[in-house]
């Protein structure tokens, strides 16, 4: 079975390594959300491709969800005693050496793709993990800061600013003249089922919907499409999620999400059995919906994950 996953960083990611455990003989390609992507200190960081590599290949720090496991900041510590910054951004030594690789293979001319394939050459994640395209993509977020209206740095917003201000508006900027990366658009016409795990609805799957030919290529496909609700009981289990999809007028609750997402494009939906009362709103809304336990409660072993997928490729078939 050819499965493709539209994946964020941690909430895509754990549920991957759970969806490896249901089916681990499927043939997996993620399409990995690059409009987190941010240019520090000379170097190219891909939070959510890494998250993904990372996780499934065994290097990420599991409490944290982010970055390398046994992680020191030696070089961190050395750039401030220079005063370059930001500070408000904590890259590991660890860590730094995939984005010196990174932008090492970026600058000789390899596309992001390709550069991605290689450092996967050492993780061995188990799946096939494509970035969603090798042009530029960067998410900002419209807020006002000391009465003034300015556009952030997604990751300004999240990490430095952890979302304590509303957002106008988000925008990935230069989506709209992306290409999707080599190996997208083929995979997604040649899966068998299509899933949207419970990554950020707005700037994880929303990212990469918005690559022109993305979301065309899905809705398409002609093969079930099926998501996992990221929000639980009307707040996201964690993260930003309720205040980045207020930025577009959407509820944070796990019948929005379907709505929004929208019957064109999910056959299927899974809510956690709290939001069991939403199921008949999403099912009005032309979308298949069932009620299961969504919280990844053993992440490192992906157990619930585990259990997760398995209610969704059962939710596929059920619409195929
Ligand atoms: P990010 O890029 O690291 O923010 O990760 P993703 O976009 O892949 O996923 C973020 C989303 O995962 C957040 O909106 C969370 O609410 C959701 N999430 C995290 N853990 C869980 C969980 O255990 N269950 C569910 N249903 N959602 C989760
Ligand atoms: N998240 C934080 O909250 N603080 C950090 O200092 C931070 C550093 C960081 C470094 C590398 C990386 O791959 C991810 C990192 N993250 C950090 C997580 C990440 O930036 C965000 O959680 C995601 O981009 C949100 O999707
Ligand atoms: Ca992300």
């Amino acid at each position: 079975m050819r499965i493709v996953v539209l994946a964020g960083g941690i909430g895509g990611a754990r549920f991957l390594r759970g969806l490896k455990r249901a089916a681990p003989d499927a043939d997996i390609t993620v399409i990995g959300n690059t409009g987190d992507d941010i240019h520090l200190f000379g170097l190219k960081v891909c939070p959510d491709l890494d998250t993904v590599m990372y996780t499934l290949g065994g290097g990420i720090d599991e409490e944290q969800g982010w970055g390398r496991t046994d992680e020191t900041h030696r070089v961190k510590e050395e750039l401030a005693a220079y005063g370059v910054g930001p500070e408000w951004f904590g890259l590991g030594d660890r860590d730094f050496a995939t984005h010196i690789v990174r932008t090492q293979m970026l600058g000789a001319g390899y596309p992001l793709s390709a550069v991605t394939e290689a450092l996967c050459e050492r993780w061995q994640p188990g799946v096939r993990l494509l970035p969603m395209s090798d042009d530029r993509v960067e998410t900002h977020v419209a807020v006002t800061l000391d009465g003034e209206r300015r556009a952030v740095h997604f990751q300004e917003y999240w990490v430095k600013l952890r979302a304590s201000v509303d957002a106008h508006a988000i925008v990935p900027v230069g989506a709209e003249a992306a290409k999707p990366a080599p190996g997208v658009l083929e995979a997604i016409a040649e899966a068998d089922v299509i899933l949207f795990p419970p990554s950020n609805p707005v700037v994880s799957i929303g990212t990469i919907l918005a690559v022109p030919g993305i979301r065309e290529a899905i809705a398409d496909a002609g093969v079930p499409v099926v998501g996992l609700s990221p929000i639980v009981g009307d707040a996201p289990v964690r993260g930003m999620a309720d205040k980045v999809l207020a930025a577009l007028g959407v509820e944070s609750s796990a019948a929005a999400v379907a709505e929004h997402y929208g019957s064109g494009l999910l056959d299927g939906w899974l809510v956690d059995t709290v939001d069991a009362g939403a199921v008949e709103r999403v099912e009005a809304a032309g979308i298949r919906c069932r009620a299961v336990p969504l919280m990844m409660t053993d992440p490192a072993e992906g157990l619930a994950a585990a259990d997760m997928a398995r209610a969704a490729l059962a939710l596929a078939e059920e619409v195929r």
